[in-house]
């Protein structure tokens, strides 16, 4: 289905929502007919392009839309059930969904289940929902359009959910930024620096390049906690780490995408000051492993932010030699660190993906941290 079309059935003028691989035609057809602008915001997280999407509604009478990965239906069940539901404000919002970890469809460990449960989660919410696959016709989307449309009138949302190849677009973006570092030479640099520290790395291919470089240079995997799915949980889970571990020092590898998409979580670790804690921030300001397309990254300082936080020291980097130096003090001090380290948008061609399941990372990290295995 060509999504200029099935956009162009909608009559709608607003978008929000947080990119993902796959929806990256209608991602790129709103950066190329949109850019980033008062019609096109993408959001922090899901939740927050909801309630973008309520306030739009809300001071135009009009209907928006929001799209998401499925995985990021989670973030938006609070104000779709408290906010938009019909027992509420009745604010009528159409979703487009990413359907990652359908049933019958080979996918990555985080998406199964998730993917199980997605159409169930859909119908709980009251959100009518028509699937689109490859040959869906435009005749079969104006059917669903049509009676849509009573839905949206009296306050109700409904959903188109892609599958695989379900949407295409005849041009592919390529982003970019003036940074030269890369993503995985910023890892690398940091397990040769934290050796047998703890690291906790984050959602997408940041994890995956972790565990490529751990395989490269044979070292071993017991070190790493990989935060394949949890997208902006990940500067959370290694605070519990480092809160509960005190001896270890706990090196946590966020994205610029994922440390926005829960951005409190630095106001708990600064008002907590685990003093074995370094927080580096690889910043490409994109959402690099899902295509490219912007975050807000460019617009925020976060080392201002860590500050503001808390967090006791704090470096920025945009060169290695810079960083280099800021991982080195990171490693001399029993101070609460923050590094933020600008990289380049890109990644290898041929990046794999781990190939130990997620519960075989989790028995050798805990069985590292001298914890047994229920
Ligand atoms: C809740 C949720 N929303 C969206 C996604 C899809 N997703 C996976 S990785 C990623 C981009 C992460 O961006 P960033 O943290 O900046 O890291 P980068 O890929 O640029 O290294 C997105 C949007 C997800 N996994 N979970």
């Amino acid at each position: 289905m060509n999504v200029k079309e099935l956009i162009n059935c909608m009559e709608t003028e607003f978008f929000s929502g947080v990119p993902d691989s796959q929806l990256r035609a209608l991602c790129d057809y709103l950066m190329e007919s949109e850019g980033i602008s008062s019609k096109h915001i993408i959001a922090a997280n899901e939740g927050n392009a909801v309630a973008l999407a309520a306030g739009y509604h809300l001071a135009t009478g009009k209907t928006p839309l929001v799209y998401l990965q499925n995985s990021g239906i989670g973030n938006i069940i609070n104000p779709v059930a408290s906010l938009l539901n019909e027992e509420v404000y009745a604010i009528p919002c159409i979703f487009i969904i990413g359907w990652r970890g359908e049933p019958g469809i080979h996918d990555e460990p985080q998406h199964i289940f998730q993917g199980k449960i997605t159409e169930q989660l859909l119908k709980d919410l009251d959100i009518a929902v028509f699937t689109i696959l490859p040959n869906t016709t435009i005749s079969e989307i104006k059917k669903f359009v049509k009676s849509g449309k009573e839905r949206i009138k009296s306050g109700k949302c409904i959903a188109y959910l892609i599958k695989k190849q379900g949407l295409e677009f005849d041009s592919c973006s390529e982003y970019q930024n003036n940074y030269t570092l890369t993503r995985e030479e910023v890892i690398e640099n940091i397990t040769l620096t934290a050796k047998n520290d703890i690291i906790v790395s984050t959602t997408g291919k940041a994890s995956r390049e972790l565990f490529e470089i751990r395989e490269k240079n044979k070292e071993s995997h017991k070190y790493d906690f990989l935060t394949v799915g949890s997208m902006g949980h990940t500067s959370s889970i290694a605070l519990g780490i480092a809160l509960n571990k005190p001896d270890k020092k706990v090196w946590c590898i966020d994205g610029d995408g994922s440390c926005l998409m829960h951005m409190g979580a630095m106001a708990t670790i600064g008002a907590n000051k685990p003093d074995n804690f370094v927080h580096i921030v690889v910043d490409n300001m994109a959402h690099e492993s899902v295509g490219g397309m912007p975050t807000v990254s460019n617009n925020i300082d976060f080392s201002k932010v860590a500050d503001g936080c808390g967090y006791e020291m704090i470096f920025a980097a945009d060169t290695l030699d810079e960083f280099h130096k800021a991982l080195e003090q990171a490693k001399n001090t029993n101070k609460l660190c923050f590094i933020s380290v600008k990289t380049k948008i890109g990644s290898r061609k041929d990046l794999g993906r781990p190939t130990l399941s997620p519960l075989e990372n989790k028995q050798a990290f805990m069985e590292y941290l001298g914890e047994k295995i229920n």
